[in-house]
C-alpha cells in the first residue's frame, strides 16, 4: 500500500499535485482543508467553529482533524493507499496518524516536502484568492499568519519523519509537470 504525506507551506502546491497523483496511482485523496471546507459548506457545528479559525489563518484543533481522518480511513478499507494532503500539520497529528495506521497494520511510505519561498507563496495565494472565494487567500495579513502558523507548528512535523528516515524534500518552484515528475521519481524509489 502506498501511503504518502504531501507536505509544505500554504500554497506550496499540495492540492495541485495531489490531483495528479490520485490519477496516476489510484489513491484516495485525504485533504483536511477540503474536508473542513465541506463542513463549512454544509453549515455543520464543526464547520462553523472551523471557519472562524481558518478565516483568521489559524489551525483547527488537533482532535477535530484527527477525528475526520480516522472516519475517512474507516470508510475506505479497500483503498490501494492514501495521499495525506495538509495533514499531519502538528506533531500530535503525526503521532495520531501513526497510531491509526499501525492499528490497521499499515504505515506511512514517506513524506515529500515541497520547498517554496515565502514571497512565491504569497503571490500564488493572492492570485488564487482573486477567484477562489476562499477568505483565507484574499488577505495578505491572513496569508502571513498562515505562514507563521506553518513555521511554528507545522515545520517540526518534518523532523518527525526525518527520524524515521521517511523524509524527502523537493523544489516546489517550476512547472506543475516538472514538480510532478520529481515526486514520481521519489515514489519510484520507495
Ligand atoms: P489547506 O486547504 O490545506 O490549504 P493550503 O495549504 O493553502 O493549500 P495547498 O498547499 O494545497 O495549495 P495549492 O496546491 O492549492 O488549508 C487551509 C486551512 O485549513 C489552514 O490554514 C487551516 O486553518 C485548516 N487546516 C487544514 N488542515 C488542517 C490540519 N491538519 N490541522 C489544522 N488545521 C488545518 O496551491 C495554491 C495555489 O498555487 C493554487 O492557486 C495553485 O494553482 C498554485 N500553484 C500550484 N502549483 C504551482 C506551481 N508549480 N507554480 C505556480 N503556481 C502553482
Amino acid at each position: 500500500m502506498l501511503n504518502l504525506v504531501l507536505f509544505g507551506p500554504p500554497g506550496a502546491g499540495k492540492g495541485t499535485q495531489s490531483q495528479k497523483l490520485i490519477e496516476k496511482y489510484g489513491l484516495i485523496h485525504l485533504s483536511t482543508g477540503d474536508l473542513l471546507r465541506g463542513e463549512i459548506a454544509q453549515g455543520t457545528t464543526l464547520g462553523l467553529e472551523a471557519k472562524k479559525l481558518m478565516d483568521d489563518g489559524k489551525l483547527v484543533p488537533d482532535e477535530v482533524v484527527i477525528g475526520m481522518i480516522s472516519n475517512k480511513l474507516d470508510a475506505n478499507k479497500e483503498a490501494k493507499g492514501f495521499i495525506f494532503d495538509g495533514f499531519p500539520r502538528t506533531v500530535a497529528q503525526a503521532e495520531a496518524l501513526d497510531q491509526l495506521l499501525t492499528s490497521k497494520s499499515e504505515s506511512i511510505s514517506g513524506m515529500i516536502a515541497l520547498e517554496v519561498s515565502d514571497g512565491e507563496l504569497e503571490t500564488r495565494l493572492l492570485l488564487r484568492g482573486k477567484d477562489s472565494g476562499r477568505p483565507d487567500d484574499a488577505n495578505p495579513e491572513v496569508i502571513r499568519k498562515r505562514i507563521v502558523e506553518y513555521n511554528t507548528k507545522t515545520a517540526p512535523v518534518a523532523d518527525f519523519y526525518k527520524k524515521q528516515n521517511k523524509f524527502t524534500s523537493i523544489n516546489g518552484i517550476g512547472t506543475i509537470d516538472e514538480i510532478f515528475g520529481a515526486i514520481v521519481n521519489v515514489i519510484a524509489a520507495y
